[in-house]
């Protein structure tokens, strides 16, 4: 049985070459020799689509092969989700509304935080991707969410994070508002009124954690 650091390493190789089959049985693979959800999501899956992301941005990729490599990501998320949601709505530690903001569709990374924050048992509204200010207030009060995180994969809909934070206001919802996708920063986060950013899922489950102990 190969230990857990080349399984992974074969995980991330598979996804990197678009093989469906190769990440599906290394998974297997890994959840078998007990390697848990979370390891898998950030020591596996989301550094082959670190590789995606990097040979896109150089060009050595093109959309098609974007397009299956989150359908792969989808597939591997999907079984780790199930591994995840543990417990019932009595074990939760609070509620959080996820979504991608207005004109962005990108929602892997959103998937991601989403399976990490729910794997910590806190329940998680999903409410989808390119998710008007309103459509995030009216999830917020809804479900009386504690906080609400909106993801943004492009320069051009980071405004929408600013939107969303005004939008809060005007409606007096206070929630905690947590931001983040590849152009967001800790600097873009403050400088909108939000309160907290992080990097990745699993910095977010700490970043939630402590927010809400205050
Ligand atoms: C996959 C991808 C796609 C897929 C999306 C599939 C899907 N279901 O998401 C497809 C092919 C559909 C796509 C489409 C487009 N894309 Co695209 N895409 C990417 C790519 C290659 C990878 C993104 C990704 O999934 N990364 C992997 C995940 C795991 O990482 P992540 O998203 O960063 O998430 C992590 C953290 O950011 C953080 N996080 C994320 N969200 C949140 C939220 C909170 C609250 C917190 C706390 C943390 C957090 O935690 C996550 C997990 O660790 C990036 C390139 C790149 N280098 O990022 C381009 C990229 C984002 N796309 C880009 C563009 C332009 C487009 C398109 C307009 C088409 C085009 N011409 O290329 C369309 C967008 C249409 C639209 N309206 O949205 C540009 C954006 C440029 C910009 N303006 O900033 C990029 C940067 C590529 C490039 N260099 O040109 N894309």
């Amino acid at each position: 049985m190969p230990d857990a650091e080349s399984l992974l390493e074969d995980m991330k190789r598979a996804l990197e070459a678009l093989d469906l089959d190769g990440v599906l049985g290394t998974l297997e693979a890994a959840l078998s020799a007990g390697i848990g959800p979370e390891k898998i999501i950030s020591d596996g899956l989301s550094k082959g689509m670190d590789t995606i992301g990097r040979r896109f941005d150089d060009g050595e990729l093109f959309l098609p092969q974007v397009l299956l490599a989150s359908k792969i990501m989808d597939e591997a998320m999907e079984i780790l989700s199930k591994e995840m949601n543990t417990g019932t709505s009595d074990h939760y530690r609070a509620i959080i509304v996820m979504g991608t903001v207005s004109g962005d569709i990108h929602d892997i990374g959103k998937n991601v935080c989403v399976a990490m924050l729910r794997g910590a048992r806190y329940k998680v509204i999903d409410i989808g991707n390119d998710v008007s200010p309103e459509d995030f207030v009216k999830a917020i009060s809804d479900s009386s969410a504690d906080a609400v995180g909106a993801s943004s994969l492009m320069t051009t809909t980071l405004v929408a994070q600013k939107k969303l934070v005004e939008t809060m206001e005007e409606f007096d919802c206070r929630a905690l508002k947590l931001f983040g996708g590849a152009p967001c920063s800790e600097e873009w986060v403050k400088s909108i009124g939000g309160d907290g950013y992080s990097s990745n899922g699993h910095d977010m489950v700490l970043l939630v954690d402590r927010l809400l102990k205050k």
